[in-house]
């Protein structure tokens, strides 16, 4: 069975569309208005080997934030349908990742309990035109919806866009981690309390 999903979320401030496969090879289709959050979309289809399309209209003549804030919030439904009951997946995924002086750690557990611990001190605060706050309302967003304890760490990093990228590749490859189906764990809740 495909573990795939398409969520709609339409409020007065932004109308999003994202469909998702979990078990995809990283294609990638975004237009949501905002450049560098695709770029960053497209490191977790990419590194997660998560098909994702993307689209949005959001109101960013006020700026870049409900846009943000509701894909992190859409992205984090689509993975809750698409995964369904967790049977048979790995649950937890990690990963460590560079990029030249940068380096980033991302741990994640699909827990069924929101909870999001990030330590960022982005050096700059925008990157282009993009705000560096808003990685936490897209986190949040996420971690609401999809029901996940998500850790996140910037261990070092000089260069803000070096900053982003290691932290969203990280998350991408912690994703792919923990929503692997384990072949030993068919069928199985990877869990002692038996639902997750
Ligand atoms: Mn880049």
């Amino acid at each position: 069975m495909a573990r795939s999903a398409t969520v709609e979320r339409n409020t007065l401030e932004t109308q999003i569309r994202v469909s998702i496969n979990l078990d995809g090879t990283g294609k990638a289709q975004f237009n949501t208005g905002v450049p560098f959050l695709e770029h960053m979309l497209d490191q977790i289809a990419r590194h997660g080997l998560i098909d994702l399309d993307i689209h949005c209209d959001g109101d960013t003549h006020i700026d870049d934030h409900h846009t943000v804030e509701d894909i992190g919030i859409t992205l984090g439904q689509a993975f809750a349908q698409a995964i369904g009951d967790k049977k048979g997946i790995v649950r937890y995924g990690h990963s460590y990742v560079p990029l030249d002086e940068a380096l980033s750690r991302v741990v994640i557990d699909f827990s069924g309990r929101p909870g999001l611990d990030m330590k960022v001190e982005f050096t700059r605060g925008n990157i282009g035109r993009f705000d560096t706050q808003l990685f936490w309302e897209f986190f949040q967003g996420f971690v609401n919806h999809a029901n996940v304890t998500l850790h996140i760490d910037n261990l070092k990093g000089f260069n803000a866009h070096h900053q982003a990228e290691t932290i969203f590749k990280a998350f991408g490859r912690a994703l792919r981690m923990a929503v692997e189906l384990d072949p030993r764990m068919a069928g199985v809740t990877p869990s002692t309390k038996g639902s997750l």
